[in-house]
C-alpha cells in the first residue's frame, strides 16, 4: 500500500478536530466515547500509526474499532477523511484553534467562534483575547464574568506556547520543583502543596509545572510565591491562581484551595487531562459532576481532602498518578484489576553500569560500594567493549584477562555484592556484534545495543535487533527503541516480531533509566508485558551518583503497568543469574 504519511501527531491533530465536530453536531455519545478512548491511545504510542496501518494492524491497537479504522484507512489513502469534511463544512474553522484551551470543550470553542466570527485559524487566539478585554465574552449566554476571565487566564497560560518550546527533562524539573518547594516552605500559610500535572504522573518530559497548594490564606501564599526570586514574567495574577515564566523560560501554575477541598484540586491538576475526561464521563453515569472543587450531586458539592475519599466517592480504588492516562486503567480499577505496580524497594540489583575502563567516572571498587550502600544483591559491569579494530585481538584479551581477575578479587575480599562481568556490546550497522562469539561466551552475561543508524527503515532495523537477539550469547537489549528525548526519534522495528523473539529465546529487554531515554517507552513496556517478555530496569550509570537513575527507570516501568514479577532484578542473585543461564 501507497499511502500519504503522517505523522502520529498529525493522526491525533485531526482525529482530535473531527472528535470536537462531531461533539458540536451532537453525535450519538457512543461514538464520541469511541473517539475519545481511540484518541487517548493514539496520543500515547511510539509506533507509527501509518505504518501499522500500512500493515493492515490498525486493529490490533486497542480502543481503535471499525468506524476509527475506516477513518485512518480513507486518511492514509486519500489524505483526508470525507466525512470531516462534510461534518465541518459549516463549523467556523478557528473553533479548531481554541480547543487547546483550558476549560474549553468543543460547545464552546464553536460558540466563540460563531459569536466573534472567528473564521480562520491564524487569527482566532487574538480576536478571541481582543473580545475578552472588551468584556465581550461574559455578556454572552452561558458564559459570565468568570468564564471570560478564565478564559483570558487560559490565553495568557498559552502565550508561551508549549509545542515551541522543548519539553523539560523529568530530572531537570525536578531540581525546579526542589527550589520552589524550598522557597514556599518560608511561607507558613502553607498547609500542604505538591507539583501536579505531568510532574506527579512521572512523564519523561514536562510541559509545564502545574502546583496545587492547599491554605486558609489563599492571598498571602500567592503574593509569596511571586516573590520566588526565578519569576521573570507575571502571566496570570489572581487571588486563587498565578501563572509566571521562570527565568529559565519554564511556566509555572499554581493554584489555591482549602485544605478540607484539596483532595479535588490534586486530582485535577494531575490529570491527565484524558484521564479526567474519562472519569467525568464514568462520574455521570453515577449522577455525579466532577470539578476541581469536588463532587457534585444535585445543589450539594462535596469537598475532599485528600485524593483517596474523592475516588471513593465515584466507586474506584485509589489510581495510581502514572497510570492516568486514560489508557483502560478506569475501566481496570472497576474490574478491581489495577496493577500492583513496581517500586523502587524490589530492586536488587543494577546490570548496566559503566566504569571508568570506558566512559564512566569510577572504579569497579567504588560503583560495586555505591552498589553495596543502595542495598544491592549484585551488580553487573557493562563498560563499552574494547574495540578489537583499534587494539587488536592480543590486547583486548589481556584487558579481559586482566578485568575478570579484578572482578573475581572483589568478589572474594567482599561478599556483600556479587559482581557479574559483562559488556554492552554495540549492533553494528551490517547487525554483526562488536566482539566475537569466543569472547562473549566467556562473560558472565552481554548487553547489545544499537547506538547508530537508529533511522533505517523497519525491515532493516528489524532484523537488526532480531540477529543480536537471535545471538546465543546475548541476554539483554538496551534501550531497545534507541529514542534520546528531545533528540532522536525511537527507531521503528516490527515490534511484535521482536517481543516474539525475545519471549521465544528469553532474551531480556531492558528499561533504561537514563533520564534523556526512559527507553523501552512506557507503551512498548505494557505491550512487551502482555506479550509475556521478561523486563529489568538498569540504570546505565556511568558515576556513582548515576546509580539513582533507576527511580527514573522505576517510574516509566510504572507507566508501563509493569508489576515486581515483571521484572527480573528484583529477583534475589541465585534466581537471577539462573535465568541468564538458561540461555
Ligand atoms: P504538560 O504540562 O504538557 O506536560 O502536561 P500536563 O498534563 O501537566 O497538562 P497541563 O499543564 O496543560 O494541565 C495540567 C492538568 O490540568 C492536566 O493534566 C489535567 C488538567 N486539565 C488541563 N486542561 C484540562 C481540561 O480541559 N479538562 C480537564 N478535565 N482537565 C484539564
Ligand atoms: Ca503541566
Ligand atoms: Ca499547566
Amino acid at each position: 500500500m501507497e499511502g500519504k504519511r503522517l505523522s502520529n501527531k498529525a493522526v491525533v491533530t485531526l482525529l482530535k478536530e473531527i472528535l470536537a465536530a462531531m461533539e458540536v453536531k451532537g453525535v450519538n455519545p457512543f461514538r464520541v466515547r469511541a473517539y475519545q478512548n481511540a484518541i487517548s491511545i493514539l496520543d500515547n504510542i511510539t509506533v507509527s500509526i501509518y505504518d501499522l496501518w500500512e500493515n493492515k494492524r490498525l486493529k490490533e491497537i486497542p480502543g481503535v474499532g471499525p468506524g476509527i479504522e475506516a477513518h485512518l484507512n480513507e486518511l492514509f489513502s486519500t489524505g483526508v477523511v470525507s466525512e470531516f469534511e462534510s461534518i465541518k463544512e459549516d463549523l467556523p474553522e478557528g473553533m479548531f484553534a481554541l480547543i487547546g484551551l483550558r476549560g474549553i470543550g468543543a460547545k464552546r470553542a464553536y460558540k466563540l467562534a460563531l459569536a466573534f466570527k472567528l473564521g480562520d485559524r491564524e487569527t482566532a487566539l487574538d480576536k478571541l483575547k481582543d473580545a475578552a478585554e472588551k468584556g465581550k465574552i461574559q455578556v454572552l449566554e452561558g458564559f459570565g464574568e468568570k468564564m471570560e476571565k478564565s478564559i483570558q487566564d487560559a490565553i495568557g497560560e498559552l502565550k508561551m506556547t508549549k509545542n515551541l518550546k522543548q519539553r523539560l527533562l523529568i530530572i531537570h524539573a525536578e531540581e525546579i520543583v526542589d527550589r520552589i518547594k524550598k522557597h514556599m516552605e518560608k511561607c507558613k500559610e502553607v498547609v500542604e502543596m505538591e507539583a501536579a500535572g505531568s510532574f506527579r504522573r512521572r512523564n519523561p518530559t514536562i510541559g509545564d509545572l502545574d502546583i496545587p497548594i492547599a491554605t486558609n490564606k489563599p492571598e498571602s501564599v500567592i503574593k509569596h510565591f511571586l516573590k520566588f526570586p526565578e519569576v521573570e514574567e507575571i502571566l496570570v495574577e489572581g487571588d486563587k491562581k498565578a501563572s509566571v515564566v521562570l527565568k529559565n523560560e519554564v511556566q509555572v501554575d499554581i493554584r489555591v484551595s482549602t485544605p478540607q477541598a484539596y483532595g479535588a484540586m490534586l486530582q485535577y491538576f494531575t490529570g491527565s487531562k484524558q484521564h479526567n475526561i474519562l472519569l467525568r464521563n464514568h462520574a455521570l453515569t453515577k449522577g455525579m459532576s466532577l470539578s476541581e472543587y469536588g463532587i457534585k450531586r444535585g445543589d450539594n458539592v462535596k469537598e475532599f481532602s485528600g485524593e483517596r475519599g474523592f475516588y471513593r466517592e465515584i466507586g474506584l480504588p485509589y489510581i495510581p498518578p502514572e497510570i492516568r492516562h486514560g489508557n483502560f486503567e478506569i475501566e481496570a480499577a472497576l474490574k478491581n484489576k489495577l496493577p500492583e505496580l513496581i517500586d523502587l524497594k524490589d530492586i536488587k540489583g543494577d546490570l548496566h553500569v559503566h566504569t571508568n575502563f570506558s566512559d564512566g567516572l569510577n572504579t569497579i571498587e567504588e560503583m560495586v560500594e555505591a552498589a553495596k550502600n543502595l542495598g544491592y544483591e549484585y551488580l553487573g559491569i557493562t563498560d563499552h567493549s574494547p574495540s578489537i579494530q583499534s587494539r587488536g585481538l592480543g590486547t583486548v584479551l589481556k584487558t579481559i584477562r586482566d578485568t575478570r581477575k579484578k572482578i573475581d578479587e572483589i568478589n572474594t575480599s567482599q561478599k556483600d555484592v556479587k559482581v557479574l562481568y559483562g559488556y554492552e556490546v554495540n549492533i553494528s550497522v551490517d547487525e554483526s556484534l562488536a566482539l566475537p562469539e569466543d569472547i562473549l561466551k566467556n562473560l558472565d552475561f552481554v548487553i547489545a545495543g544499537i547506538h547508530t543508524s537508529l533511522n533505517q527503515d523497519k525491515k532493516t532495523v528489524t532484523k537488526r535487533l532480531l540477529s543480536a537477539i537471535e545471538n546465543p550469547y546475548v541476554n539483554i537489549i538496551a534501550h531497545p527503541s534507541g529514542r534520546m528525548l528531545n533528540e532522536r526519534d525511537p527507531s521503528d522495528p516490527d515490534w511484535n516480531k521482536i517481543f516474539d523473539a525475545a519471549r521465544d529465546r528469553g532474551v531480556i529487554l531492558e528499561i533504561n533509566g537514563q533520564p534523556n531515554r526512559l527507553d523501552l517507552p512506557d507503551d512498548l513496556i505494557k505491550s512487551a508485558i502482555s506479550w509475556g517478555v521478561k523486563l529489568v530496569i538498569n540504570s546505565d550509570a556511568h558515576s556513582i551518583d548515576q546509580l539513582d537513575y533507576m527511580k527514573y527507570g522505576i517510574d516509566n516501568a510504572r507507566r508501563g503497568w509493569a508489576e515486581k514479577k515483571d521484572i527480573l532484578n528484583t529477583l534475589p542473585y541465585e534466581k537471577f543469574v539462573k535465568h541468564l543461564s538458561i540461555r
